[in-house]
């Protein structure tokens, strides 16, 4: 018995709490993306209306976001984008989840100075850090509501 415990107590001495910790809180896991290649993303939202109220082309941000739509990084603003054309936008390159296997979007918006009340204009199928890892260079992913009748593609860079 006097043998157990101490066999126990170095054991714990020697590294369990860190079991303990990484149960509780495991490792981030970094999304490793560089960019967002988005082509064919409709010209305007219905035929009455554009996607900027004063005519000119939409000011794009895209954010990572996981299924309860909260933010895992967001791009710089690029303004007036011509839409018409397929467009590439960086990300961050600090991103992380908690789990490889996690369900991750890109989703583009078009900003009019308040983040809050952003124009969505489109967004990506689920994809997963698992999937980026066996990609080679990029991961093509359509748009996850195609509600506009044109299919919009994302491809994300790694
Ligand atoms: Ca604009
Ligand atoms: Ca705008």
């Amino acid at each position: 018995m006097r043998t157990f415990s101490f066999a126990l107590v170095t054991a714990l001495a020697l590294g369990g709490c860190d079991v303990f910790e990484s149960i509780e809180s495991p490792d981030p896991v970094a999304i490793p993306i560089t960019a967002v290649r988005i082509a064919d993303l409709p010209e305007r939202p219905n035929r009455t209306t554009e996607w900027d109220d004063d005519g000119t082309g939409p000011d794009i941000f895209v954010e990572v976001q996981n299924t309860s739509g909260a933010s895992i990084g967001r791009s710089e603003i690029v303004p007036d984008v011509d839409v018409t054309s397929p467009f590439t936008i960086k990300l961050p390159s600090d991103l992380v989840t908690r789990d490889d296997a996690a369900s991750l979007y890109v989703v583009a918006y078009d900003d009019d100075g308040n983040r809050l009340t952003a124009t969505r204009l489109g967004g990506s199928e689920a994809f997963t850090v698992r999937q980026l890892a066996a990609a080679s260079d990029s991961l093509l992913l359509v748009d996850g509501r195609s509600e506009n009748g044109r299919e919009t593609t994302y491809s994300v860079l790694l």
